[in-house]
């Protein structure tokens, strides 16, 4: 009686799931999310609604691209799976920031101080971040960044999290295995000087080269929407360096691949977070084999977590192409958003800030996910290089 009692039960809880989905579209209760350890909610509203900023627009829409659709696949499963209960809808109001800082502000403040979200994920660079995260900060308002890697981004206050890897938890790791794996000595270091991120990534890099004991041959900087980098590339690799190390974004990280190329450099490119993106080896084709990039995510991990193959799955179902780092990053990012209001049951903003705060051991696309006392992301980040244009686990690669 009690086992056919418990099997009912079972059923019972089943079914709201399975009749979200339809008869035709049944799918799986999504992996991500604190189904056990957090009770189903019962004093949320009908709707709850959280801001989300990305470039969607300009050079940095090939970072805010992947970043809509990753977050806009969270919520359908969010909402399709009821994580936030029985009559809870959850929406993201997406509005685009461009990759400028005072579009940013101007978001941030008409999200958290307009339209009364309770929380916000994004921007997408850090050096919107710097600028828009304040507005949140001073409204008691949680905002999550999902691709932030710059220093310091959580310094900025009790309300300011991320789930991106911080690039200082990912290059000393990237420099010392490509260190090792090409037996670097001496390199050229380049670096974009008027953008909070690729500063910070030079900075990042400078210290674990030292770390590293590998000479650096010579600096060159250039700036944002700069298209002509042949001078600078041209002072490095006359030095000839073992590696030319970059900290850029998307645009300049392709021009600075082909250009090095076609000054005739062929030896290894080692570079930040601004390479991470499918576009920059697109753009950059065959030019880019053999580029080292760290990341916090990679499509052939030979170890992925369950619901990193999950979110794979139904990524290409809905988008017809494969996700990249910052999708993966920003659909963990909309399932820990949730996870904190379902967890809070409530949207009171500071009652979801604690209880995001609380999160830990989140089986999540990134692997085991916990936030540090510091509202950075814990979890292991992975060397990869480029081989036939695709990025492949470096470990992999080379055999270990
Ligand atoms: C930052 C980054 C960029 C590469 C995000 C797209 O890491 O600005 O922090």
């Amino acid at each position: 009686m009690k086992k056919l009692l418990s099997i009912l039960m079972v059923f019972a809880l089943l079914l709201p799931v399975t009749a979200a989905f339809g008869q035709d579209d049944m799918m799986e209760q999504p992996l991500v999310g604190f189904w056990e350890q957090c009770p189903t909610p019962e004093n949320l509203p009908e709707t709850v609604n959280v801001g989300a900023i990305f470039g969607l627009s300009e050079a940095v829409a090939v970072y805010g691209t992947a970043q809509q659709n990753a977050v806009q696949l969270a919520v359908d499963e969010i909402n399709a799976s009821h994580y936030l209960g029985e009559s809870t809808t959850l929406v993201v109001m997406f509005e685009d920031s461009a990759g400028n800082r005072d579009q940013a502000i101007a978001a941030m403040t008409k999200l958290v101080e307009e339209d009364g979200v309770v929380a916000v994920l994004g921007p997408t660079l850090s050096s919107e971040a710097f600028a828009a995260d304040p507005v949140a900060q001073e409204n008691s308002t949680v905002v999550m960044g999902v691709s932030n890697t710059a220093n310091g981004i959580t310094e900025m206050g009790d309300y300011v999290f991320r789930d991106s890897l911080p690039e200082g938890a990912v290059i000393p790791g990237t420099i010392a295995q490509a260190a090792e794996i090409l037996g670097l000595a001496k390199v050229g270091l380049f670096y974009g000087n008027d953008d909070d991120f690729t500063v910070s990534g030079y900075e990042v890099f400078k210290a674990a080269l030292e770390e590293n004991s590998i000479e650096i041959l010579g600096e060159e900087t250039f700036a944002k929407g700069d298209v002509d980098f042949n001078a600078q590339l041209t002072n490095l690799i006359a030095a000839e360096p073992d590696a030319l190390v970059v900290s850029a974004l998307a645009a300049e990280a392709t021009q600075i691949i082909l250009q090095a190329r076609a000054l005739g450099y062929e030896g290894p490119i080692i570079g930040g977070n601004g390479f991470n993106s499918p576009a920059v080896l697109r753009d950059s084709g065959a030019d880019s084999e053999g580029l080292i990039v760290g990341g916090a995510w990679n499509y052939g991990n030979p170890n992925p977590s369950e619901s990193s193959v999950q979110f794979v799955e139904m990524y290409e179902a809905a988008y017809e192409m494969s996700p990249d780092q910052f999708a993966a990053q920003a659909y963990t990012g909309a399932w820990l958003m949730a996870t904190a209001i379902r967890c809070a049951d409530s949207t009171d903003r500071t009652d979801v800030r604690d209880a995001l705060a609380g999160i830990a051991d989140f089986d999540s696309p990134l692997g085991v996910f916990s936030f540090d006392e510091d509202r950075n992301p814990v979890h292991d980040p992975i060397a990869q290089i480029v081989v036939e244009g695709k990025f492949q686990p470096l470990a992999l690669v080379m055999g270990e």
